[in-house]
């Protein structure tokens, strides 16, 4: 079994001391028995935490979809624009803990759980992650819908309802063994769905011409393979607001139309096993962060999410204007979360040309107006591009559209640069070559009217490297919004302790309001507050100590450094850095040079795509490394060294509480944004990072005596590449020598000979494309500085709060607010102004 993640909510001993119930606890205890008693059919004697869990969920669940119903009457009522954040990630972790702190219940279901005699902590922990999502992408669509909720905007997200989610990662050996996530194998309490609206999409056929009753000619597509799309809703809670927006997620279901060829020729069950294929499409999130996918399925996925929400959406426009499109654009916009949902683009057209009689310029002016598009990777491996002969088995008709589109764009293009054959092959949407591929980036940037990336440093480099070209061309479209987290998750709900202290004495609008959080600026260096502040990290790092110690065995001492670094394990993000780290204060303990040095915990997690061979083997390193040095005396508790196993958004929520170091130390210009580099800022950790992503933004806001800057800049990185020499960084630098000679000689890898030489000639090669080796010194020595930061308590303490203090431009409610004000241009709907009799 994978291990289970607490995350403690412990109501205040004072709310028991009034026997009498409040109106709402005695509502939510009546709920609970009839939902346990009535609905599950359970009694006392029932000892399963499943159907405890299942019951006030439910319980919970009514109060939400009421709200959900009063929003969608009050945004229809409003007749107000309407934004879709399209997504194929929603990596949404637990709802039970957020949603009883968004409905004010927190403390009436405690109190009602408690009279009942269960532990709400304990109820909180049976829910499954929803681990629809990689890592920072999926988890940024999650935060998003939270904070628009929250700022009561009218914003409904659309993505897959993955039958499996991402893998669980197991540990054997020391190397990632991956297991299927069945996220729903016990029901899955706060969806509900909505067979009602069902969508069809045709996927293969081929497309002809149809003359009209007027003569004119139109296209249809013909012969498809039908998949339909089940949606099933999930409710969004604002923060004590009354508004709950909604998530719709797609399952694909096979039409009933049996293949009647096959059922009389007596095949039956082959008629009936054709129906996999349709229920194939929702079968499994692809396990690929920030590199290609360039499977068929994959791209069913991306146009059957397209395809399905584009459908829904104009079906509820048609509801109540007809077939009338002209104000569509004003009162839709569509945000695509990277290119995975780009296809909509070309899918918008089709709807409106082939199935609402638009013509061409009409569809173009309400797409080119109503799509807007964020870059979220400038990896060369990570950006989608598929071959034309599979668009044109899997999709005919869109591909035609695809073509016209870009006919129709390089003719602009000509005429911006008269004759300039290059720019037009480098700017085209398909790509020449012995397979011709359609670059979804540049269909996503012709197709919006609003392109951004998602730091400041990123929207820069996109301009000037990447999309060069298309910026020349419309400077215009260009943006940048800069990536945030829900103070909600990251800070209330999973780290009680501080959050408390915070509102003692600020109060506690920063829970809507994070730049609140200045005002504890001036209580930074009070011996008082720093006393509170500091027992409140000990308490969250002896939670993260017990979750270890259950799960690898090995105890973390709560006054050592907590360094942490849980993130998806990728040759750029350089977790290889941080072990050559880790290899080097060991070669120092050995060495008995000990001095100045602090006692240090260090965590590693993260999942590898489970076909990345290079990010496997860091895992093993990290594991092997961390069994040599746990397991040695002379070091003790000096240095312990984790990899904690099946990394994912329950685990992030005790881990970044009890953090004291994050690191964030990509080579840089590669982390587009990062946004656990936030988490730890706001829960009080000091980041020791390279100028890359938002990490700039981070030292920019909290100044750099309290950040631990190290690492060549984007520039510098760059100008390095023509000569760069790792080996002879290596004999000039003695504690590196070391470092790898302990590596070379089999040290950590006494009985499997051989095994890291991979990894060991990937970072002394003077191709070594993440430059780890240019950082080592630069790195080891910031590190030298945060162990004398550390002996100084009162020091350690003043950075911390003013990391705290100064994280308030990181709340994904600021990033909405930007996305509204710059591209969505939306109303507040307050669901109270509408409320109907
Ligand atoms: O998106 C995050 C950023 O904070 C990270 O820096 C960035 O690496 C991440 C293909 C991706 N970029 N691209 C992906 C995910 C899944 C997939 O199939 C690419 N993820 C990011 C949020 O902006």
């Amino acid at each position: 079994m994978t291990p289970r993640y607490a995350c403690k909510v412990t109501p205040k001993p004072e709310l028991f001391e009034n026997e009498e119930l409040s109106m709402e606890t005695s509502a939510l205890v009546e709920d609970f028995k009839r939902y346990y008693g009535v609905y599950l059919a359970q009694d006392k004697g029932s000892a399963s935490g499943h159907y405890l869990f299942h019951a006030l969920a439910l319980t919970i669940r009514d109060r939400l979809f009421s709200r959900m119903k009063q929003t969608k009457h009050a945004y229809a009522a409003s007749q107000c624009k309407h934004a879709y954040y399209l997504s194929m990630e929603f990596l949404m972790g637990r709802a039970m803990g957020n949603a009883a702190l968004n409905l004010n219940l927190n403390k009436n279901i405690a109190e009602a759980m408690h009279k009942l005699g269960i532990d709400f902590e304990e109820l909180v922990q049976q829910e499954h992650d929803a681990g629809l999502g990689n890592g920072g992408l999926g988890r940024l669509a999650a935060c998003f819908i939270d904070s628009c909720a929250t700022l009561q905007l009218p914003v409904t997200g659309y993505g897959i309802r993955y039958e499996y989610g991402m893998f669980q990662q197991g540990i054997n050996n020391g190397r990632q063994i991956e297991m299927p996530d069945h996220w729903l194998r016990d029901g899955n309490p706060w969806e509900l769905e909505r067979p009602e609206f069902t969508q069809r999409v045709k996927f293969g056929g081929h497309t002809e011409y149809q003359r009209n009753l007027d003569g004119s000619l139109s296209v249809i597509w013909v012969n498809t393979n039908d998949v339909l799309a089940v949606p099933y809703d999930i409710p969004v809670p604002g923060y004590q607001n009354g508004t709950v927006n909604k998530l719709r997620l797609w399952k694909s279901a096979a039409t009933d139309e049996f293949n009647l060829e096959d059922f009389n020729a007596g095949s039956y069950t082959e008629a009936v096993a054709a129906k996999n294929e349709a229920e194939n499409i929702s079968m499994v999130l692809y396990p690929n962060d920030a590199s290609e996918n360039g499977k068929e399925l994959r791209l069913r996925q991306q146009y059957f999410l397209a395809s399905a929400s584009l459908q829904d959406i104009l079906d509820y426009w048609i509801t109540a204007h007809g077939n009338d499109f002209s104000d569509f654009a004003n009162k839709n916009c569509f945000q695509l979360n990277d290119t995975h949902p780009t296809v909509a683009v070309a899918e918008l057209m089709r709807l409106l040309m082939d199935e609402h009689q638009l013509d061409w310029e009409s569809a173009w002016q309400i797409t080119s107006n109503t799509m807007a598009y964020t870059n979220h990777t400038l990896l060369p491996e990570a950006l989608e591009r598929w071959p034309v002969n599979l668009f044109s088995r899997l999709l005919p008709r869109i591909l035609e559209i695809i073509y016209e589109i870009n006919a129709r764009f390089l003719s602009e293009v000509a005429s911006h640069w008269p004759g300039d054959k290059e720019r037009l092959a480098r700017l085209s949407i398909i790509e020449e070559g012995h397979q011709q591929q359609v670059r979804m980036a540049h269909l996503a940037i012709v197709g919006s009217f609003s392109v951004n990336g998602v730091a400041a440093l990123h929207s820069e480099l996109l301009k000037k490297g990447l999309f060069s070209d298309f910026y020349a061309l419309w400077p215009e479209k260009f943006n940048n919004k800069t990536n945030g987290v829900t103070q909600r998750r990251w800070m209330a709900w999973c780290n009680p302790a501080l959050s408390s202290l915070i509102s003692d004495k600020i109060g506690d609008a920063w829970l809507t309001d994070l730049t609140q959080l200045r005002q504890l600026e001036p209580l930074a260096t009070d011996p008082a507050f720093q006393a509170q502040w500091h027992a409140a990290k000990r308490a969250n790092k002896q939670r993260l100590s017990a979750l270890v110690e259950e799960a690898c065995g090995v105890q973390f001492n709560p006054d050592a450094l907590f360094d942490i670094q849980v993130k998806r394990i990728h040759e750029y993000k350089r977790q290889l850095l941080n072990i050559l780290h880790v290899i080097h204060l060991y070669d120092r303990i050995k060495r008995g040079d000990t001095q100045d040095m602090v006692k240090r915990c260090v965590l590693f997690g993260g999942k590898a795509a489970p076909g990345y061979a290079m990010a496997k083997d860091i895992i093993k390193l990290i594991n092997n490394v961390a069994n040599v040095v746990n397991n040695d005396l002379d070091v003790g508790d000096m240095l312990k060294v984790v990899f904690l196993p099946n990394y994912q958004v329950s685990a992030m929520e005790v881990i970044c509480p009890a953090a004291d170091l994050s690191e964030q130390i990509s080579t840089a210009g590669k982390e587009a944004s990062g946004t656990g580099n936030m988490k730890f800022m706001m829960n009080g950790a000091i980041t020791i990072g390279t100028l890359d992503g938002a990490n700039i933004e981070i030292l920019e806001e909290v100044g750099d005596e309290n950040f631990f800057l190290f690492g060549l800049t984007e520039q510098e990185v760059n100008d390095m590449r023509h000569h760069y020499q790792p080996r002879e960084i290596i004999a000039a630098d003695n504690d590196l020598m070391r470092v790898v000679n302990l590596l070379e000689s089999g040290h950590f890898n006494q009985f499997e000979p051989g095994c890291f030489d991979n990894v060991i000639n990937a970072f002394t090669s003077p191709h070594d494309p993440w430059m780890t080796v240019a950082d080592f010194r630069s790195y080891i020595d910031a590190q030298a500085q945060v162990d004398i930061a550390y002996h100084d308590k009162k020091r350690w303490l003043t950075m911390s709060i003013l990391n705290s203090a100064n994280s308030g431009k990181f709340s994904t409610d600021r990033t909405m607010t930007e996305y509204n004000q710059d591209i969505w241009k939306l109303p507040q709907i307050n669901p109270s102004d509408f409320a109907s009799s």
